[in-house]
């Protein structure tokens, strides 16, 4: 049986979120666990032992090996599961029941609203061979509908995180997929012009977490210098940002290439392996840099 965790996942903006849960509590209390990478192309997530762990052969999952096996699938599930048994000092989930109600409605506000329908715009637009276009205007407005429940949401008094005025596992779920509104969906901040402040959730993720969360420790040489040059490129791009975006200030400009550097990244962590790697982070960052719209 052994103890620690698996984590069963890939670096999507689902499969994100245990691993990233995993991570701080790992730092807060060197919480064990140990990666299992599913190969998507070999459908691995279809396997008959995967499908003994989650049912719905989907990731994450994860089983814990310190509670007698247990599975757990459905990545909401999986942070309240997480904070509920390895988060005795409540640091990504509140103790007080209001504000334990408040990231519960806003981990059901991304599992039933902003995942799945981001998932299916970004389906319909990106991965679909036949385009259909009711069919993406359908998903790509709720985006901008949910999109503009959670800038309203953030705008009123200044909050910084999604709940409880602190960082929770409520910013943990919706994480992966706002660094990946463009990216994955071709969704644009732009649309929210009066105050953007979702680029606020970001920098509360240190680039040492998601590199380690998604493997990116095998980062060669090249494609670090790649990286490295690529973020400078996004802060120039940034520092002149004031009149491009409308009057945002030089700090909001910053803040959005810094997103703008994360969502790539945590796209090409998908295709981390090797020299592949450093061909693809190399290509998608400086497109991204060149693309996209702060
Ligand atoms: N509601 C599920 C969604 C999980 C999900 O859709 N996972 C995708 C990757 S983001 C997946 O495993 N896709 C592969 C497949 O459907 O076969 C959750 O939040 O855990």
């Amino acid at each position: 049986m052994g103890s620690g965790i698996t984590l069963y996942t890939v670096g999507t903006p689902n499969g994100q979120k245990a691993s990233i849960a995993l991570e701080e509590l790992k730092e807060h209390y060197n919480l064990e666990y140990k990666h299992y990478a599913i190969d998507f192309d070999k459908n691995e997530q279809k396997a008959e032992w995967f499908l003994k762990i989650n049912p719905n052969g989907k990731i994450p999952a994860i089983v814990d090996h310190n509670r007698g096996d247990f599975a757990v699938f459905e990545s909401g599930a999986i942070l309240l599961y997480l904070v509920e048994h390895y988060d005795p000092e409540h640091v990504l989930f509140p103790e007080e029941a209001n504000e334990k109600s408040e990231v519960i409605q806003w981990i059901m506000w991304q599992m039933a609203g902003l995942g799945p329908m981001q998932a299916q715009a970004t389906y319909f637009s990106k991965f679909a061979t036949e385009k259909v276009p009711f069919a993406i205007d359908r998903f790509k407005d709720e985006c901008h509908r949910l999109y503009a429940v959670l800038e309203k949401h953030l705008s009123s008094g200044g909050r910084k995180y999604i709940a409880a005025d602190r960082f929770t596992i409520a910013d943990i779920c919706s994480f992966g997929w706002i660094a990946g509104h463009y990216v994955y969906t071709g969704l644009t901040l732009k649309d929210y012009p009066h105050e953007i402040n979702l680029p606020l959730l970001f920098p509360t993720y240190t680039l040492p977490n998601i590199m380690r969360t998604h493997g990116l420790f095998v980062l060669s040489i090249g494609s670090f210098v790649t990286l490295t040059c690529v973020l400078l490129g996004a802060v120039a791009v940034s520092a002149s940002g004031p009149q491009r975006n409308q009057g945002l200030s030089t700090a909001q400009s910053t803040a959005i290439a810094t997103v703008a550097f994360k969502e790539v990244l945590s796209t090409v962590s998908i295709f981390a392996n090797g020299f592949m790697f450093t061909l693809f982070s190399a290509a998608l960052l400086s497109i991204a840099v060149v693309a996209i719209p702060i």
